[in-house]
């Protein structure tokens, strides 16, 4: 069969063998990890270089086609798979080619890494080196650098390094038009103008495909503790939080569960609870040069803390981990959920959780869980129809309302577009809609997310 001219214009862009066609092939980028988004592609590309990426981007764009840019596909916002409501033909543009991994600076402890690089691959050549790339989190064996920094991600290790937003020292990326944007001296004072690597962090691909990051590394802390403590509920919890905080330097995480999530995951793996089992957990880390192990245990028994499952090697550390990361495999084994990434103010958490208890009824299984240091709450609900957005719109302005944000680290996407007001004022919007439309003036870069479709 002859290519339409779409395909044959990208086959010309990043060579024949990289743009996929045959609907089987394509299928595992067309459909978002919740399995709740999906859509049809026209083709998937994999370019190599930046200078392909450009090449496709100014076909895209002779050939009236959007552009959904995916790393490794493991976004919950379905903004990385196509829309199902498009007119125009979409192409995936996949970095999964893109995974050179530069020499590191030692001045600077920078590292170069192309947009396809998995987090654990960043991270282990981070610590081949003798360094810590600062970020962690469950899907670090698929999540690409790409859209850690298009998406802002956040993680686990937040509390203490900030989310990727900190780790971004410089970025290469490709404007709508084909341009090829490169900020990558590192310079950490680099004040001349507007800092288009911050803007393009946290653009879910609207304003650019990034196609390589300057990741800013920090010095290894190796000896590791880590306490899993039952507590009676999740104010109890934050009480915890703010008991230890001040009196752990080494603090490196601070994680929330609930009795149902951990409930499902203990089930899920097979496995009991290391501890009481009561309303809520809170896992506590500390990493360091020297053991924190006694810091950790004076700082809870400071709290009041009796009874608690604490590991300081590396097996132990990672049974009770599971227990937390598993979260998301096991509530997707159990069904299609509603994700809601909210962020709320830790003076108005514990009433927010209850207030969200409280609103869901008629057979909705709420399941909460998340980051406790940072205030960034993970609300799935299981047990409602995967297309019905009542109880998204539930939950977000529950988040509103308690002082929260809407999105606190998987993105904004198009499952919470049309709600971005309730976290971002008319004014702020309109300026968003300024910049894109001056940077994307045909809307090809990843339409329909972050920012609603005009009507
Ligand atoms: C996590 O913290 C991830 O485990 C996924 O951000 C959260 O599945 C989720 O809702
Ligand atoms: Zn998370």
């Amino acid at each position: 069969v002859t290519p339409s001219p779409l395909v044959a214009a990208l086959r010309d862009a990043a060579g024949e063998p990289h743009v996929l066609v045959d609907a089987d092939v394509r299928a595992p980028y067309e459909i978002d990890w919740t399995r709740r988004w999906s859509g049809s592609a026209a083709a998937v590309v994999r370019p190599r270089t930046a200078g392909e990426v450009s090449a496709v981007l100014r076909a895209c764009a002779e050939h009236g086609a959007a552009v959904i840019p995916q790393g490794g596909n493991t976004g919950l916002v379905g903004a990385s798979v196509p829309r199902s409501q498009e007119p125009r033909p979409q192409v995936v543009l996949s970095a999964a080619r893109m995974t050179t991994i530069g020499e590191i600076d030692r001045a600077t402890l920078q590292m170069r890494a192309e947009a396809g690089v998995t987090l654990g691959a960043l991270q282990a050549a981070a610590r081949s080196a003798g360094l810590d790339a600062a970020v962690d989190f469950a899907a670090r064996d698929s999540a690409t650098v790409g859209g850690i920094a298009a998406c802002d991600a956040g993680g686990i290790r937040a509390v203490r390094h900030g989310t990727a937003r900190m780790r971004v020292a410089g970025l290469e990326a490709v404007m709508a038009d084909g341009s090829v944007v490169c900020r990558m001296s590192g310079l950490l004072k680099d004040n001349a103008g507007y800092d288009l690597p911050a803007l393009l962090v946290g653009s879910e691909g609207t304003l650019g495909v990034i196609t390589s990051v300057l990741w800013q590394l920090v010095p290894r802390r190796d000896a590791r503790a880590l306490a899993l403590v039952p507590v009676g509920s999740v104010s109890d919890a934050v009480a915890l939080l703010v008991a230890v905080r001040q009196h752990l330097p080494s603090l490196d995480a601070c994680e929330l569960m609930t009795d149902e999530g951990l409930a499902l995951v203990l089930e899920h793996i097979g496995t009991t609870s290391p501890v009481r089992r009561a309303a809520a957990y809170v896992l506590v880390e500390c990493a360091a040069r020297a053991d924190p192990l006694e810091a950790l245990a004076a700082a809870l028994d400071a709290a009041g803390v009796t009874d608690a499952a604490i590991a300081d090697d590396t097996a132990g550390r990672e049974r009770l981990w599971q227990l937390r990361e598993r979260h998301t495999e096991a509530i997707g084994a159990a069904g299609i959920p509603h994700k809601l990434d909210v962020g709320v103010p830790l003076d108005r958490l514990a009433a927010f959780c209850d207030a969200v208890q409280a609103a869901l009824t008629d057979g909705a299984r709420p399941i909460l869980f998340g980051h406790l240091g940072d205030g960034n709450l993970h609300v799935n609900v299981l047990g409602h129809d995967a297309a019905e957005e009542s109880i998204d719109e539930l939950v977000l302005r529950l988040a509103a309302q308690h002082g929260g944000t809407i999105s606190a680290e998987h993105g904004v996407g198009v499952a919470k577009a049309r709600w971005l007001h309730l976290s971002r004022t008319r004014e702020e919007i309109a300026v968003m809609r300024a910049i894109k439309s001056a940077l994307d003036p045909e809307c090809v870069l990843n339409p329909g997310a972050l920012l609603q479709p005009r009507t």
